[in-house]
């Protein structure tokens, strides 16, 4: 189903028992963070705080911190909707198919069309209208110790392209730097700052508005990797199954979700860089501080009731995890057109997203672990990957323990290790350089003598099938359970 709004998704979740309201008061400093940290680690709940000391507004966090919320926020198994989008862009002819399969494309275009994002004429996101406002009012979170202040955590981001007026939605955080004006913290890589260099080219004003707070299928996508030009919000409309509906800004020219609870409108400075961080980040470490635009709000509009909704991230596991989860789930499918070898990938927690992918393969030719590494490192948000891991097809890439006992046992340090220098994303703080570093390939698969290994290369322990049966049936009389 597809939710309205993210009030809809609290009411779900709350008849699901997945969500836990919170009357004792309250701090955004630090205190929140420190009770969701708690929750977070032992897949609790998501967490409603309806005192915020000092805020009328309750504050949401944990909305999507487990593998079961997070399939509830986007309303179907990760799989399967791996396997929707992978059916619908083969169909579109986005990939090579047969005069015959592009005949039968015809009504999945339909589909696809069926999710454009609609503008309706009024939505709640701007019941309340406030040209006069602050930020400061909004119970923003100080999220750790460290931090340089306060941040919005949960923003989604709307700027357009000025070359082609294409919409983009991305998620980057923000730090309130005062009652109208915030970091705006995309990474050099990121759609919204190549939008920005377009604009400063254009020397056109660069509008942008954020849409705090709105049904999960729309802050999913604006996490999603999807290639510059290819609007998030249809992505959301092909997620939810039904088109994002959208209103007018009332102060600049861009669309928003018309049921948000908050909408920040204004633009960014083209001149103007502030420093911004340091940052208790996603990888458990604090992001170093840099300089960023700054975003001038100028008009603040909401739902009378709106939730305030917060991400706390930090050492993993945190809810961006599942997030990430879904991204590798849901992007499987896309990757292997491009390395068809590739069977599975993870990529692990604690390597949150950019620093570890473990893909197996089904090898055929030799060299081909090192061919699907340099693959990887081409293509979209994959060229961060620190570190990739290559294992034969038959290894579970999600068990650890056997990828660390393949890797452990197989690599010849002198042959099977790939160092490659290339882009590193911004939040990497191991590299000399900021966005630019080395990156490292492990070759974990059997190697051939045609890759260098003369020797014959072992079998697998394993215990012969009829003596497996053999005991299997003995086991109930060996009293050993
Ligand atoms: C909770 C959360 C916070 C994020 N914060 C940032 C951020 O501050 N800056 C950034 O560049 N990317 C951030 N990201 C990652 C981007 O949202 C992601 O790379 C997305 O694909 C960017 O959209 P774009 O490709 O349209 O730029 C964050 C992701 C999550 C889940
Ligand atoms: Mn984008």
């Amino acid at each position: 189903m597809a939710y309205k709004d993210l009030h809809e998704f609290i009411a779900v979740l709350e008849s699901a028992g997945e969500l836990r309201r919170i009357r004792e008061p309250v701090s955004p400093i630090l205190e929140i963070t420190q009770i969701t940290d708690r929750v977070v680690k032992k897949e609790g709940p998501a967490l409603l705080f309806e005192n915020v000391s000092g805020y009328d507004m309750p504050v949401l966090t944990n909305a999507f911190g487990s593998y079961h919320r997070l399939q509830m926020a986007l309303g179907d198994e990760l799989d399967k909707i791996a396997q929707r989008l992978d059916n619908l862009l083969k169909m579109t002819g986005m990939i090579p198919t047969g005069f015959i399969e592009k005949l039968k494309a015809i009504p999945r275009l339909a589909e696809f069309n069926s999710f454009i994002p609609k503008i309706v004429r009024s939505g709640s996101c701007q019941e309340v209208i406030k040209e006069d406002f602050s930020l400061e009012s909004l119970p923003v979170l100080k999220c750790w110790p460290g931090d340089g202040g306060r941040f919005i955590t949960l923003p989604i981001v709307f700027t357009r392209d000025p070359q082609t007026g294409a919409r983009n939605a991305g998620m980057y955080r923000l730090q309130v730097y005062d009652r109208r004006t915030t970091g705006m913290h995309w990474h050099l890589h990121k759609d919204g700052a190549e939008n920005f260099r377009r604009h400063k080219l254009a020397q056109s004003r660069m509008e942008a508005a954020v849409a705090i707070g709105t049904d999960p299928a729309v802050i999913y996508a604006a996490t999603a990797p999807l290639p510059h030009g290819v609007d998030e919000l249809l992505f959301a409309g092909f997620l939810r199954r039904e088109p994002v509906e959208l209103v007018r800004c009332k102060t600049v020219d861009l669309e928003v979700p018309a049921g948000a609870d908050i909408i920040l409108e204004g633009y960014v400075d083209m001149e103007e860089l502030r420093l911004e961080g340091p940052f208790g980040d996603h990888t458990g470490y604090y992001s170093l501080a840099d300089y960023y635009p700054v975003f001038h709000v100028t008009c603040l509009t909401h739902r009378r009731d709106a939730v305030y909704p917060a991400t706390i991230v930090g050492r993993p596991p945190m809810e961006d995890c599942y997030l990430g989860k879904a991204t590798e789930r849901i992007f499987l499918p896309l990757i292997r057109w491009q390395v068809p070898e590739i069977v599975d990938m993870n990529l692990p927690l604690e390597g949150v997203f950019h620093n570890c992918a473990i893909v197996s393969i089904k090898k055929t030719y030799p060299g081909q672990a090192r061919k699907v590494m340099y693959a990887l490192w081409g293509l979209g948000q994959m060229m961060f990957t620190k570190m990739i891991i290559v294992v034969e097809h038959t290894v579970n890439v999600h068990d650890l323990s056997e990828v660390i006992w393949r890797v452990f046992n197989n690599i010849d340090a002198g042959r099977d290790l790939v160092i490659v220098q290339g882009p590193l994303d911004a939040l990497d703080h191991s590299s000399p350089n900021l966005h630019y570093g080395a990156k490292l390939g492990i070759d974990a698969t059997r190697k051939w003598p045609s890759e260098g290994h003369p020797r014959p290369w072992p079998e697998d322990i394993s215990m012969s099938e009829d003596i497996v049966r053999l005991v299997e049936e003995k086991w109930p009389r060996l009293g050993l359970d």
